[in-house]
């Protein structure tokens, strides 16, 4: 007799023995030990009377808690696989009865006021692939346990009050897509087994007070990863190389920790890299115009010691949303060919060293605001200051001035509108909210002039209703 039949024969023993009436009157839980662990939830909240918990969630016999509110059991054993109960103003604690779901696969109760440890009774449940307990008050050190559940799928506890070191177990989860751990009290360095999981798709550990630098080889084995949200911790030291191995990375987050050193060229390697953040560190190096030549939409160095100056060509590719770099050392002009940087919504380049806008460059931040204005002016007036007719600014601005109130197109520069085309309206509108844009610049006393920084944003938001306008016809 071979081991196969043995086998059989032992099973079916079993059977005999061990009836499945038996089996299930004594040991196994049903359906039933869901109920009173759900039950056992209900009372461990405070559920004002009106709340649909409090008449839905309903001891019957037979229990049908799968047709309870928030709940779905699993199509084969009839058991509790899912738990929904997120935005549903709950307070309370999670009871330990809850581990006795154990056919739980997902465990979604972000966005209530739930507190307290997560029991360890949890650690039973070895079928979750789901765990949402995010923006609610947990706190205490987050179970190691969490390291067992080896399907895994996604993790987010973000927003809570958990504190401690991020266990090194959590390197066991090889499932794990989606890790954050995102706004909670975590400190310590982050365990190098976190970045050994190559299923990851999103690592968010923004918001704590994490410490150490950042592994060599970060990127080694995160293939899969897109988001990246490190900003706000303590980390420190360089922008670790190797970043090229992230290569569908689509978001960098570093900002406001203490990172030294340059931005690593092999980022200008990430070519599906949207946004980059990494304000508020000390970084430096001249000139990083490789970020210009990427896919970038989104670019903040804000307050980093970057210098040089900008790239003549700033914007090959038209994808550039927003520009934020004021607080660096750069120099040089801002480049006219900003103008190529169509899909613009947002820039701001203050407290650098650019010079004063030049026969090169089309606006500087340092330059005063009252210069600002007579040049809208100037770009879209029929007259050039050159011309005998203006003798000095405030011949210009009395003209324009005049004009908004009379006849705006007298003024507009001939070659830029024409009555007979179709953008006529759009194009007129748009000129005129610049001129008055640029009149408030320039006026004569300093304390009534816009502020530089409100200019741009304001010249970028005509810009925007124009294109709008041009849309809508
Ligand atoms: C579940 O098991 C309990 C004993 O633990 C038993 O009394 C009950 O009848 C069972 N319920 C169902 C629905 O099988
Ligand atoms: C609970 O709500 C669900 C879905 O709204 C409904 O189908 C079910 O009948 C309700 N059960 C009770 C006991 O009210
Ligand atoms: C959280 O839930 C409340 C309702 O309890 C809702 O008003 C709020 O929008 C939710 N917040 C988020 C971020 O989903
Ligand atoms: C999470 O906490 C941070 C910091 O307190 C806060 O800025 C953010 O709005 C919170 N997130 C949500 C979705 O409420
Ligand atoms: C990461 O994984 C590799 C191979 O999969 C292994 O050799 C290495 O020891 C792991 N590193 C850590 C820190 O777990
Ligand atoms: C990074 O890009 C440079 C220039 O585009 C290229 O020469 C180099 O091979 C790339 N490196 C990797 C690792 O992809
Ligand atoms: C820039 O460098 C200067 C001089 O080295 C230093 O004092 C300053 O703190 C640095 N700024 C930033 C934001 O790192
Ligand atoms: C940007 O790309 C162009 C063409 O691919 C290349 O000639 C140029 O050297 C690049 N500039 C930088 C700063 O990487
Ligand atoms: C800007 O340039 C001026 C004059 O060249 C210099 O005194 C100042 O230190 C520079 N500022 C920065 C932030 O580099
Ligand atoms: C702006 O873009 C156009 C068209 O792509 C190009 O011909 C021109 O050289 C760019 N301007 C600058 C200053 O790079
Ligand atoms: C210019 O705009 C600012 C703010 O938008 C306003 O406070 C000020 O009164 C305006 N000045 C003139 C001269 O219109
Ligand atoms: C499962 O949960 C424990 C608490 O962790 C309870 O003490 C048990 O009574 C419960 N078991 C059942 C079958 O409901």
């Amino acid at each position: 007799m071979d081991g196969t039949n043995l086998f059989h024969i032992f099973v079916s023993l079993l059977f005999l023995y061990n009836s499945p009436k038996h089996c299930l009157s004594r040991t196994s839980p049903n359906v039933t030990t869901d109920q009173s662990a759900l039950l056992a939830f209900k009372t461990s909240i405070t559920i004002p009377p009106d709340h649909i918990l409090a008449t839905n969630w309903t001891a019957t016999t037979p229990p049908s808690v799968c047709d309870w509110v928030g709940i779905t059991c699993s199509k084969l054993h009839r058991r509790v696989a899912a738990v929904d109960l997120p935005n549903m103003g709950l307070i309370g604690t999670i009871p330990p009865h809850l581990g006795n779901l154990s056919f739980l696969v997902r465990l979604n109760i972000g966005n209530n006021s739930l507190y307290g440890d997560l029991p360890k009774e949890l650690a039973n449940i070895r079928r979750l692939q789901y765990i949402d307990v995010s923006l609610n008050n947990f706190g205490g050190q987050i179970p190691e346990w969490f390291g067992a559940f080896s399907k895994l799928e996604f993790l987010n506890v973000q927003n809570n009050s958990f504190s401690g070191s991020i266990p090194q177990d959590f390197g066991n989860l090889q499932s794990l897509k989606v890790f954050s751990i995102q706004f909670n009290q975590f400190t310590g360095s982050a365990p190098r087994t976190i970045f050994n999981i190559s299923s990851l798709e999103v690592l968010a550990f923004t918001g704590n007070s994490l410490s150490g630098n950042l592994p060599a080889d970060l990127c080694n084995h995160l293939s899969n990863l897109k988001f990246l949200y490190l900003s706000d911790n303590e980390f420190e030291g360089q922008i670790p190389p190797g970043f090229q191995e992230c290569s569908r990375l689509q978001l960098l987050a570093l900002s406001r920790n203490r990172f030294t050193g340059r931005i690593p060229s092999e980022i200008g390697n990430l070519t599906m890299l949207k946004t980059l953040y990494i304000s508020f560190n000390s970084l430096e190096g001249r000139n990083p115009s490789f970020l210009f030549n990427m896919s970038l939409e989104e670019i903040y160095l804000p307050v980093n010691n970057f210098s040089g100056s900008l790239p003549r060509n700033i914007c090959p590719k038209p994808l550039l949303r927003q520009l934020l770099i004021w607080g660096n050392k750069l120099t040089g002009n801002i480049p006219s060919a900003i103008g190529n940087c169509t899909a613009l919504t947002r820039i701001d380049l203050q407290e650098n060293n650019f010079t004063e806008y030049g026969h090169e460059g089309l606006v500087s931040t340092s330059c005063d605001v009252y210069s600002f204005g007579i040049l809208l002016m100037e770009v879209f007036c029929r007259k050039k200051p050159v011309d005998e007719m203006f003798t000095s600014d405030l011949s210009l601005k009395h003209w324009v001035s005049e004009a908004l109130q009379n006849d705006v197109i007298q003024v507009i520069d001939s070659s830029l509108v024409r009555k007979e085309e179709e953008q006529f309206a759009a194009k007129v509108s748009c000129i005129s909210s610049i001129f008055e844009l640029a009149l408030n610049c320039s006026a004569e006393s300093p304390e009534k002039r816009i502020n530089i920084r409100d200019a741009l944003a304001l010249l970028m938001k005509i810009r925007l209703k124009f294109l709008a306008n041009l849309s809508e016809n």
